[in-house]
């Protein structure tokens, strides 16, 4: 992607980068680990673009990191909202929330059915076992949601498998409709007219993908500045550096006569370094050796 095309990060809607301009702040100072008062707090577009460079150098992409400062909308699209709405309103995402760094609603196809019973599937045309999500209210719930720029994803078992790239992709959008694909799946036409992506989380096959949709939303919105904390940074994230984490300790040092590595324990900052990425080489090499073969994309 072009410099130019990663600029307008709320650009365009001057209101949304004021509102959000305390937590612009916060969390350059958080990414560059300034203190908040050494980032100047000015308003326009370019001058908080001009902050924000300057505070937090560019990274590569695709790494985790997210270094887009706006508000983010999320809509969901299942029959079973209250499979995403529990998981989606604790912790993080409570927090991401209520901070105003996520706008996330939850909707039921069935609302934009039509007829009396408020029907969302059917028979499998030429026959077949199960059922079929219609295409009229999903396509009707689909085009009252969406807007220029949104991107419209479909969670499925046939999509891409979604990756920590991917999150760090789609954490950069404005506006995610995610449409759940539920019992045998859902009319092609959705996918052909409707759809930007399809998306699935693994090789393994759920009973809806409001389930996945949790996924996805939960891996996202982790990115978006803001959620984390200032205790804790996506970059470290295994899958960001390619490797899995090393093991973590906390206190008591010995439990149940089993001790915490001595070398967590000496205070050599520069050892425990080169302790913990022998102990992440180790694990992956046991755990995914997927991740260290040359052919990784
Ligand atoms: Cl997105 N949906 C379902 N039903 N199963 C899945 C999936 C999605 N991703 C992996 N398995």
């Amino acid at each position: 992607m072009k410099e130019e095309e990663e600029v307008p990060f709320g650009c365009g809607r001057g209101a949304s980068v004021l509102r959000q301009w305390g937590n612009c702040v916060n969390n350059i100072a958080a990414c560059s680990r300034l203190p908040v008062a050494s980032v100047r707090v000015e308003v326009g577009c370019e001058k908080v673009l001009a902050a924000r460079e300057a505070a937090a150098p560019r990274r590569p992409q695709g790494d985790g990191y997210n270094d887009v400062l706006h508000e983010m909308q999320i809509d969901i699209l299942t029959l079973f909202p209250e499979i995403c709405r529990a998981p989606l309103s604790e912790s993080m995402m409570k927090r991401a929330q209520e901070g105003g760094v996520l706008q996330l609603r939850v909707h039921n196809i069935r609302d934009w059915a039509t007829d009396k019973h408020r029907v969302a599937d059917d028979a499998p045309v030429g026959g077949g076992q199960g059922m079929v999500m219609k295409p009229e209210p999903i396509f009707a719930a689909v085009e009252s949601l969406r807007r220029e720029g949104s991107k419209v994803l479909l969670m499925t078992p046939q999509g891409r498998r979604f990756s920590q790239a991917a999150a760090a992709e789609l954490a950069r959008e404005e506006h995610l409709v995610i449409i759940c694909g539920h019992y045998e799946g859902i009319d092609h036409r959705v996918t052909e007219q409707l759809v930007d992506a399809e998306v699935s989380i693994g090789d393994y096959v759920l009973t809806n993908g409001a389930i996945a949709a949790v996924v996805v939303v939960d891996a996202v919105v982790r990115l978006l500045p803001g959620v984390l904390g200032h205790e804790q940074s996506a970059a470290d994230d295994t899958f960001s550096r390619g490797l899995l984490e090393a093991p973590q300790y906390t206190r008591p040092a010995e439990f149940r006569g089993w001790k915490v590595p001595d070398i967590l324990l000496s205070g050599n900052h520069a050892e425990i370094a080169a302790w913990r990425k022998e102990q992440a080489l180790q694990r992956t090499r046991a755990n995914r050796p997927d991740l260290l073969a040359d052919d990784q994309p």
